[in-house]
């Protein structure tokens, strides 16, 4: 047994040896596999051995049974707060109350005093008890006077050592610091929770709080929550203690605690003002918020004959960075029409300075979003812009909320063209169902509709469609039918040849196919194969335009959010308008017969193609295969029947001749066409 013993000793020191590389030197020794290695060794005796269990082994950060309610501790020490200082001129008036009481004390004879700075995290406050070098007890902040018992989510923290290293370590140790969750961590928890239908947290901060807050600690140990120390609170005579700040960081460091790699010690308000400048340049970089810097006197005599006024310490300030969050009021909610026809409504807002910029307008993202904010106009609003991420909504301030402000309903049509409005079942957003039409969506639908794979305009690129756009020389596609080589010679960059080269290419589009014609309309979640299946369903677009719902719904492939589409853009006049025109204007295409009439002697068959074919294009081939009713792939699996492959095939033949799937040359292909 005492060999065992030793055993689960060595692994023991080996992971917290690991764990402090990783954490704390961010220099880790081992591979992420070499480390659950040794703790799967480490976990496998202890199931094995359960009395070997302690409190202190790495493996007990998995959370315990959970709790009713979180006990009260008192704080021996009480947790101070900071006072802050929000200008440069905030600060150098500190500075200098520092400098006259120092001098004043005749402990200083010079202006340059040296400050230990470092990042103020925007996180939870939190105190770690150590006793013999073992963490026995976390604890929030609260009032600084008492906080709560947090010992069971506190554990679950990977950063935070569940023993002290080395073997000079305090009998008693209070640590205290920021526990944080880092950006990544943050909206990677969000996601999950929308995805869930759980509480979305307003900011990494709140993230952090609710998190440590759960008294259901095996929760706690999912959430990516990490820590920072910052200073001691009491600390047992058994250990000399350095005279500086910065030297009990370097100590606490050295007994496994993560202390911030940006902290330095600077000189005077010089020292500090290029500190507060190099760190707030670097503030959008960092892995984890901060807002703003806290300064200490780094020499722990003078902070002693400084002192205390209130609950604040006088030999330390936070001097702040432009808030992230602001609070203002909703003047107005607008509904803007994106390029797509999306309907997003958008807070009208008193405009307010927010993380360094002014901001007077917030997206709402849908419905839904409104009615999860309540959010109603009148409302005053907590406004938060983090780096480069839009202006978001965080929350409602209720207990400012005056009289009874009606609740905000999406509008039933498109406030830009008038067309119905449409949101269908299980999607969160609202669309224009005005396609052709909307102005809103105009420059967008005209790129789609000019496109290789819809009518195939060649030369009328994305920039050129603007032009003719802004110019007002198009408002619809069919417009495009009517331009004149004048028109088109008099555009920037365009001469005659292009002119020519365009009206030929416009010209020679008007032969199409009817999948091509369906697809380029530009219906919301018509894409290519489903315009295709319309096309072989219906034998005209009269037949498609006149089709019932449950006509719609009787095609293979086609849901009801395709069926609804369908119908309400054939319904919208404006819609039906620019189909004239474009028919008008000699687009035309040969009637097919309907699908139930074409020998389907490839359904159930899936192909993939790859490498180059010589007589067809990849898309040809795909077309000619479907219309047999094969269905056509982009990767080889077992379920794969045949792999056509053209010329430089690459690795999907490999992966074919694995799997043992039949591989057909061009030739083979086209006999089976
Ligand atoms: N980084 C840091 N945050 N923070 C908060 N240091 C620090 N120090 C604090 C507080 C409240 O208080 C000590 C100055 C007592």
């Amino acid at each position: 047994m005492s060999a065992l013993l030793a055993k689960v000793n060595k692994l023991k020191d080996e992971l917290n040896h690991h764990n402090y590389q990783y954490y704390v030197l961010d220099c880790p020794e081992i591979s992420d596999s070499g480390y659950d290695k040794l703790l799967r060794e480490l976990q496998e005796i202890e199931a094995q051995y359960p009395e070997l269990v302690t409190p202190d082994s790495p493996t007990q950060r998995v959370g315990a049974t959970p709790l009713t309610e979180f006990n009260s501790v008192k704080h021996e020490m009480p947790m101070l707060s900071l006072a802050n200082a929000f200008s440069d001129k905030e600060f150098s008036e500190f500075n200098q109350r520092v400098v006259d009481l120092l001098i004043k004390a005749d402990v200083c004879n010079s202006s340059d005093i040296k400050y230990a700075a470092e990042p103020k995290l925007d996180g939870l406050a939190i105190s770690l008890l150590y006793e013999k070098g073992i963490l026995v007890r976390g604890a929030t902040r609260g009032d600084g006077s008492t906080g709560e018992d947090v010992t069971q989510n506190i554990r679950t923290i990977e950063t935070i050592p569940l023993k002290l290293l080395g073997n000079k370590t305090p009998s008693r140790l209070e640590v205290r610091g920021e526990v944080i969750m880092d950006k990544k961590g943050f909206e990677k928890l969000n996601q999950v929770q929308r995805k869930n239908n759980e509480k979305i947290f307003a900011n990494p901060r709140n993230a952090a709080a609710g998190s440590l807050r759960q008294l259901d600690s095996r929760i706690t140990a999912t959430r990516p929550l990490s820590f920072f120390c910052y200073g001691i609170g009491i600390i047992s005579d058994d250990v000399a203690l350095p005279d500086t700040h910065s030297g009990i960081m370097a100590l606490l460091k050295s007994w496994g605690m993560r202390v911030n790699p940006e902290s330095k010690v600077v000189v005077g308000v010089s020292g500090a003002d290029s500190y507060y400048e190099n760190l707030l340049n670097k503030r959008e970089s960092l892995e984890y918020e901060i807002d703003g810097i806290v300064y200490k006197v780094d020499n722990l005599a003078q902070q002693k004959i400084l002192g205390f006024v209130a609950r604040a310490p006088r030999w330390a300030i936070a001097r702040k960075f432009p808030a992230h969050e602001e609070m203002t009021r909703v003047l107005g909610i607008d509904i803007q029409v994106g390029r797509t026809g999306a309907l997003t409504p958008v807070a009208r807002l008193e405009p307010v300075f927010v993380g360094g910029v002014t901001v007077s307008n917030a997206t709402l993202h849908n419905q839904d979003e409104i009615e999860r904010l309540d959010i109603r106009v009148g409302d005053t609003v907590v406004i938060r812009r983090a780096g480069d991420v839009i202006p978001q909504v965080v929350n409602v301030v209720l207990s400012k909320r005056e009289g009874k402000p009606r609740k905000f309903k999406m509008p039933t049509h498109c406030p830009v063209c008038g067309s119905l409005a449409v949101r269908n079942e299980n999607e969160v957003v609202t669309s224009c169902s005005g396609g052709l039409f909307c102005e809103a969506q105009g420059k967008q639908a005209i790129i789609h509709f000019a496109s290789r794979k819809a009518m195939n305009i060649d030369g009328l690129g994305d920039k050129l469609i603007e032009l003719l756009v802004d110019e007002g020389l198009i408002k619809t596609s069919a417009d495009l039918y009517s331009l004149t080589h004048e028109q088109l010679a008099g555009l920037e960059r365009m001469g005659d040849k292009s002119a020519a080269k365009l009206l030929n290419a416009l010209s020679q589009s008007k032969q199409t196919s009817f999948a091509r014609f369906i697809f380029a309309l530009g219906i919301h979640d018509v894409g290519e194969t489903t315009a295709k299946t319309l096309a072989e369903n219906f034998q005209s677009l009269e037949e498609l335009e006149l089709a019932s719902v449950d006509e719609l719904l009787s095609i293979r492939d086609v849901g009801p959010v395709v069926a609804n589409n369908v119908m309400t853009f054939f319904k919208q006049k404006h819609n039906r308008e620019v189909i004239d025109a474009l028919l008008d204007a000699g687009i035309h295409w040969p009637k097919t017969s309907p699908v139930s009439k074409q020998a389907q002697t490839l359904a159930g068959k899936t192909f993939v193609i790859t490498g180059t074919l010589s007589d067809m294009s990849r898309d040809e081939a795909k077309q000619a295969l479907q219309a047999l009713g094969a269905k056509v792939t982009g990767s080889v699996s077992k379920k794969t029947d045949y792999v056509v492959a053209g010329e430089s095939p690459g690795s999907k033949v490999d992966k074919a001749q694995q799997l043992g799937v039949e591989i057909l040359s061009e030739a083979q292909l086209k006999a089976f066409l």
